[in-house]
């Protein structure tokens, strides 16, 4: 008997079924983040990141060309198993010369859909309200300044139709997602000024009806820089988000440390019909270190799974670590999202529910911690062998550094 063989029988006195299991996992559409590759560089090269985000490290070997980007993503795929998309944003427009933001059009993306196409993969895109010098003073969509504001509005809705066109290009949806710096150092004397400047700024973005653009809004509680207030809150945007035709994306970085994203999903599922997700891991910020394999990670999946959520649910990746191997820093934390979501669908969810039901907490924590080390890894073997990456370490062989 194999180790996989073996691993099914002992999930199967349990009721669940490692077959049906990873057929969902590998069918699960994760959408892959470019900036890893670069430290959120980009290729306009005029600016470095601004807006309270910041890669931190010098490890050689950082993608600086749309090609050398484009070849350190192969090497992500290839070691990862399961659905992908590519998500993209719009300073990583490939161009012979310099575009304005405002000016960018799906020609400029041509090379991105040449390379999704080859690949079989889907794209998602943003756009770029940071780096910038009109993004400068830590206010985009929200500034006092009409002109400033026109400016951001323009170039969100030229995403827009980008991600229209990638949609119809690829037969399949395109999400463009929404996220600003805007806010504060110190204590402001207006906050309902700014954000009604957002409200109608985003009304005038979303005001066109573009088929296969799913829009999200991403919200954070502070940026470095900007740590009195953020224009751009939680509250603003699950408002928004309820109110117009958009979905609330939560990135697990951007709430107060003890505030756990997991525990937000059901109650934002029962009034809205999807949610969308930034997966990365703050060590006492938003430092967008490598996701590990840890309960925040893991509860997030398990909740997609008990809610039934995963047909709901835009899961992408947001993290951005220079101080190591940078493709190998993709693939740990495209993994260990993967690894959390198998775990997820691997557990007696009815029988976990049916003993909170009747109030039997006491196996309740008896078995959720006996479920801990059941044989997870033989299945996660299994799974990568099905879709022909490393199971194990040797995802590490040949990976160079340029
Ligand atoms: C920043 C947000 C945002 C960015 C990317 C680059 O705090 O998380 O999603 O990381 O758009
Ligand atoms: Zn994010």
């Amino acid at each position: 008997m194999t180790r996989y063989e073996s691993a099914k029988e002992i999930y199967a006195t349990h009721g669940l079924d490692c077959e049906a299991a990873i057929a969902m996992l590998l069918a699960l559409p994760i959408s892959v983040h470019c900036w890893q590759g670069d430290d959120v560089r980009g290729f306009e090269q005029t600016h470095t990141p601004s807006g309270g985000i910041a890669a931190t490290g010098n490890f050689p070997g950082r993608a600086t060309n749309a090609q050398e980007l484009m070849d350190d993503f192969d090497a992500v795929l290839a070691r990862c198993p399961g659905k992908h998309k590519i998500n993209l944003h719009a300073m990583y427009a490939v161009t012979d010369e310099h575009v304005a933001r405002d000016k960018l059009a799906p020609e400029h993306f041509a090379a991105w859909l040449e390379y999704a196409k080859k690949r079989g993969l889907g794209v998602d895109i943003n756009p770029t309200l940071f780096a910038h010098e009109l993004a400068a003073d830590g206010l985009t969509l929200s500034h006092p300044d009409a002109q400033v504001r026109k400016f951001w509005i323009d170039h969100c809705k030229a995403m827009r139709r980008i991600a229209a066109w990638f949609a119809a290009e690829l037969n399949q949806p395109c999400v463009n997602n929404i996220w600003i710096p805007d806010g504060f150092k110190d204590t402001p004397a207006d906050r309902f000024g700014p954000r009604q400047r957002l409200k109608d700024s985003l009304d005038e973005i979303l005001a066109e009806r573009l088929e296969g653009v799913i829009d999200t809004v991403e919200s954070k509680v502070f940026g470095i820089g900007l740590e009195s207030c953020t224009v751009g809150s939680h509250e603003f945007y699950l408002n928004y988000a309820a109110h117009n035709n958009c979905v609330c994306l939560l990135d697990n970085g951007h709430f107060h440390p003890t505030e756990q994203v997991a525990d937000k999903i059901s109650a934002m599922l029962l009034f809205s019909e999807n949610i969308a997700l930034h997966l990365t891991r703050g060590v006492r910020w938003d430092s967008d270190h490598v996701p590990v394999l840890n309960d925040e990670l893991r509860d997030i999946c398990t909740e997609l799974v008990r809610c039934n959520a995963l047909d709901h649910t835009l899961i992408a990746l947001d993290y951005f670590d220079a101080s190591i191997h940078r493709v190998a820093a993709w693939v740990i934390g495209l993994r260990n999202v993967r690894k959390a979501l198998l775990q997820a669908l691997l557990m007696p969810h009815e029988q976990l529910k049916a003993l909170q039901d009747t109030r039997d907490f006491t196996r309740l924590l008896a078995l959720q911690e006996e479920l801990k080390l059941l044989p997870l890894g033989d299945v996660w073997e299994e799974a990568c062998r099905r879709a022909s990456v490393a199971a194990n370490i040797n995802w590490m062989d040949g990976l160079t550094t340029r």
